[in-house]
């Protein structure tokens, strides 16, 4: 850990059990001035992944892999020992096994083109949920249509749960495929996703899991859940926009055709064809987001010297907190459990009479920072019978007086909207 973070180290030697005193000065964008409720679409970065990314262009900055120079050399170096940071943040077998991306949209995409195209045909089937943020939807619509594959989907309850009996039944014979967000970017629920792993492998399916939702939040072992893939993005756990992660078996990414074709990820070329790359470097055509890794290795031990049990109270308290003053506003709907137990630091919900945007811009007049619109996950919005709702999302680093600022101004929306009431 860099100089910077110390504020957090400092804290937790104390045994500081409420992390956000602690935290908020490693984040130099964290204000008094604004309150930042929409940590599902982006995180805030604490300094020692900021100072990461400097730290690479202004000491380690080369083309890594393809010099055989010191500068390069150590560029690959930060670049695989990212990779082996993620390997041991998610549970994972071997190093190869991490293939960076751009995001989880693109780890997404890269199983789409990489596995399903090449797998399935007509007969075969590829389930999926109606909750699924668009990106874990758009890659099997293409799939599903390119091959001649069946497309289902699974409805969750109006809670946003399905039951492993749900995901059972929904396995058709000939499913090859199920990709299954692990949380919901809407609802905040979440899914048993090691049920759903055994149950896909008893049918003969390969598991995808989306974690973009959930590896910023909890414990995510992969073996533990024994997910065939698993997505997620950096920059929704601290670390910097554009390097994101998929995680696959050995076993299936060496039997995967790559995805992107060019620099970097083969073996040999000539006129008439090419071979591939070993691991992970098949899948990580042209150069690579080597200062991004770097970030997101700075974000990884961020998290780990603040550990999970705090950063799931932290959240879980604030989430609470919430909930339970939102309960109290009179024309606020949640969207989803009751329970804020089972929100996961995402409550979606809509103010009556009140449109979304304009619940957005009112709160944005007081500095408050949410989401409104259909969330990329517009299926699930139709679903639920709503087109559009508002969003608050948490993260450990906020604190009870911002969720204090955005209950008093869910209050006034109404009243500044021209309501009597
Ligand atoms: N899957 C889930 C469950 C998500 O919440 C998101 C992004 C993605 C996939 C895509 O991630 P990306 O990094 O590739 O863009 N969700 C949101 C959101 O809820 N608001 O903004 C982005």
């Amino acid at each position: 850990m860099t100089e910077n973070c110390r504020n957090t180290e400092k804290q937790m030697q104390r045994g500081g059990s409420c992390p956000a005193e602690a935290v908020r000065k490693d984040f130099p964008i964290l204000t008094e001035r604004t309150a930042y409720l929409d940590n599902a679409a982006t995180t805030q970065k604490p300094r020692c992944v900021i100072e990461a990314v400097k730290r690479f262009y202004e000491e380690e900055n080369a083309n890594p892999l393809r010099g055989l120079y010191e500068l390069s050399a150590a560029a690959t170096q930060e670049y695989e020992d990212a990779r082996e940071a993620v390997q041991g943040f998610i549970g994972a077998s071997f190093p190869e096994e991490i293939i960076f991306t751009r995001n989880t949209t693109e780890s997404l995409n890269l199983i789409a083109y990489s596995w399903a195209l090449n797998n399935l045909g007509p007969g075969d089937g590829i389930l999926t949920s109606v909750e699924e943020h668009h990106s874990n939807l758009l890659p099997w619509q293409m799939a599903a249509k390119k091959t001649g594959a069946s497309l289902y989907y699974l409805e969750p309850d109006r809670e946003g749960r399905i039951s492993g009996e749900a995901f059972r039944a929904a396995l058709k014979p000939g499913t090859k495929l199920a990709a299954v967000t692990q949380v919901s970017n809407v609802l905040g629920a979440e899914n048993d996703i090691r049920l759903f792993a055994e149950i896909a492998h008893e049918a003969g399916a390969v598991f995808v899991c989306d974690g973009a939702q959930s590896v910023p939040h909890m414990k995510v072992d992969v073996r533990e859940l024994d997910v065939d893939f698993l997505a997620f993005s950096g920059h929704k756990m601290l670390g910097p926009m554009g390097i994101g992660v998929l995680y696959g078996k050995k076993a299936l990414l060496e039997e995967m055709d790559p995805f992107l074709r060019g620099g970097e990820m083969i073996r040999s070329v000539s006129l008439d064809g090419a071979s591939w790359a070993q691991l992970p470097a098949k899948f990580e055509a042209g150069t690579v987001n080597a200062a991004g890794a770097a970030g997101l290795h700075a974000a990884i031990r961020y998290y780990e010297k603040l550990g999970w049990d705090r950063i799931t109270e932290a959240e879980r308290e604030l989430t609470r907190y919430a909930i339970e003053g939102m309960k109290k506003i009179p024309f606020v709907k949640i969207l989803g459990s009751p329970d804020p137990e089972r929100h996961n630091a995402i409550v979606t919900f809509t103010v009556e009479g009140v449109h979304p945007h304009d619940i957005a811009a009112i709160m944005d007049e007081d500095h408050i920072c949410v989401r409104a619109g259909h969330h990329c996950a517009q299926p699930l919005m139709n679903f639920l019978g709503v087109s559009s709702s508002a969003r608050a999302s948490f993260a450990f680093y906020n604190t009870k007086e911002e969720i204090d600022r955005f209950l008093v101004c869910l209050g006034s929306l109404r009243r500044r909207m021209g309501y009597e009431d």
